[in-house]
């Protein structure tokens, strides 16, 4: 049973060259199907698309100043909160209690001072049991995986005492939060904590949300065997729920019992590394078990950390409202019966459970069958189980979820960045931007708050999460067709599709722009855009 996951979890190919390779793929337990040419054998339409997150939802036209406050204090760079409609006077609130979240460690906050979140954080190799009988030699922050919940509220600094005892160097990116650059893990910027070192970070988190912290150098390996954690930035204005959760979900790739070798495969450089075992909370016992009564009203803020795997998840015969995206609580929430989380996106949401029912967080993955056929298979990845006393009988009655309005500035200027590959001469892939590998001339320069549409045109048939630092942007066009709603840091950008984001530089430094395929990333897929400190 301990392998049960193993046999079916495939990822889907497109046009590149390495779709050939599927069947002598080092790791005989996956299977890989050309989706963009299915064979004759092949019935594309049962799996023809996974749903669009999209819903009929329209962004709501209502102003949302993202404008900077006009203050030359260095250290409050920062400042540019997005506005909330509820938004409170943290000076004169009692002192506000976080939210308890369910099954997951909290990084002990040593600072007295309310307003400020100090933490202690260590980077180490270490054995972690995974599971099903699995310990693998993974790295690990202060010794679990995921990494303890970094949590404060909005508008609080954050203090990390980051120590790296790991064998080679790091950097901490805190995914999403709009920060000063200094400190946003760019080994662009930062130099990188070496072994043994020390490195103090600190910053004000402007925006509530959920995101997530993991590192930006040797990211595919580093990510992969262990780096990551959740981050809740509290909203003193958001309902209060019953219950808080997260769900960090990951696939890795193992190889007998061990973490496989990276890059081994080609596959690997085409698609990015799609795992084998399935990891929620890191944990491969699937379905992981989250205890609760009927009748409450829960949050889950689900984080995808995997190297590349988009998952589609959806709570089936549940009553679910979708509350939150990478920017925070949505203007208006949405009803919907799948997810589409790419690598780096977040999703909250609002969970009404029942008595005497079970709710499962499931996982659609493309997967063969025994005619070779491609078909969705359902994993449950996380299941409710009701705690018998007490038992709460009531009714639960879903909160009022309103987020601050979507910026409604248009765009001033238009930027077209055209995400492509090649084989070299080596015959080694490589991933570009604008044509360039690792560019380090900023694709743009831009003036802050500028009001910026981008089209991502990407030429080839593998999909990308692309990922821009330090700023939020709305996706008016999936490549689809469809916008999206919320505030988000990171959009797919599907196989030989264009998409439409507009993107307001609110926040001045050098930002990492790049694809969150941590091997597509590795292997060139990444660059910069520049936001002057200066008013248009
Ligand atoms: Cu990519």
């Amino acid at each position: 049973m301990r392998y049960k996951l193993l046999i079916s979890l495939i990822f889907t190919c497109s046009s590149m060259a390495a779709c050939e390779d599927t069947n002598n793929d080092d790791n005989g337990t996956i299977v890989i199907v050309d989706m963009a040419e299915p064979d004759a054998s092949v019935d594309s339409t049962d799996m023809s698309k996974v749903p669009d997150m999209v819903s009929d939802v329209d962004m709501v036209d209502q102003p949302l100043d993202m404008t900077p406050n006009d203050n030359d204090d260095m250290d409050m760079a920062v400042d540019m909160e997005v506005e909330h409609d509820a938004q409170p006077d943290l000076d004169t609130m009692p002192q506000y209690q976080m939210p308890t979240i369910a099954d997951h460690e909290v990084l002990e906050d040593i600072n007295p001072d309310p307003d400020v979140v100090e933490v202690n954080l260590e980077a180490r190799l270490t054995s972690v049991d995974i599971g099903n009988g699995i310990v693998l030699d993974m790295m690990a922050y202060n010794g679990i995986v995921p990494g303890p919940l970094l949590q404060a509220k909005q508008g609080d600094r954050i203090i990390v005492n980051f120590t790296n005892n790991l064998d080679e160097p790091t950097t901490i990116h805190w995914h999403g939060l709009r920060i000063p650059d200094d400190m946003d893990g760019s080994p662009r910027i930062q130099n990188p904590v070496q072994p043994g070192e020390s490195f103090t970070y600190s910053f004000i988190v402007p925006d509530a949300g959920t995101y997530w912290y993991h590192p930006h150098v040797n990211a595919n390996e580093q990510v992969e065997k262990g780096l990551y954690a959740p981050i809740v930035i509290h909203d003193p204005a958001d309902p209060e729920v019953d219950v808080e959760r997260i769900f960090m979900v990951d696939d890795i790739l193992l190889d007998d019992d061990d973490i496989a070798p990276f890059f081994q495969s080609h596959m690997e450089s085409v698609h990015g590394r799609n795992g084998n075992t399935l990891l929620i909370n890191g944990s491969s016992e699937i379905p992981v078990e989250a205890p609760t009564n009927g009748g409450l009203v829960e949050r889950w803020r689900i984080i995808n950390s995997a190297n590349a795997r988009t998952f589609s998840l959806g709570i089936p015969d549940t009553s679910f409202k979708v509350i939150s995206s990478d920017g925070g609580v949505l203007p208006e929430p949405y009803v919907t019966d799948r997810l589409q989380v790419a690598v780096g996106q977040r999703y909250d949401v609002e969970v009404l459970t029942e008595r005497n029912k079970a709710h499962t967080l499931t996982a659609y993955i493309p997967t063969l069958n025994a005619q070779n056929e491609v078909v969705e298979s359902t994993f449950d990845i996380a299941e409710t189980t009701r705690e018998t006393t007490p038992f709460d009988f009531s009714t639960p009655e879903p909160r009022t979820w309103q987020g601050p309005a979507l910026p409604e500035a248009p765009a001033t200027r238009q930027e077209t960045y055209v995400l492509d590959g090649y084989n070299n001469a080596f015959g080694q892939l490589v991933w570009t931007i604008n044509g360039k590998a690792h560019s380090m001339e900023p694709l743009s320069t831009f003036t802050r708050d500028e009001v910026v549409e981008i089209t991502i045109q990407n030429n080839q048939g593998p999909e990308h999460p692309f990922h821009l630092h330090g700023q939020f942007f709305i996706i008016t066009d999936d490549g689809s067709g469809q916008s999206v709603p919320g505030l988000k840091d990171t959009v797919l950008v599907p196989g030989r599709s264009t998409v439409k984001i507009i993107a307001y530089m609110s926040n001045p430094g050098m930002w990492m722009a790049h694809c969150h395929i941590l091997e597509h990333a590795e292997l060139g897929m990444m660059s910069e855009i520049e936001v002057l400190d200066t008013m248009p």
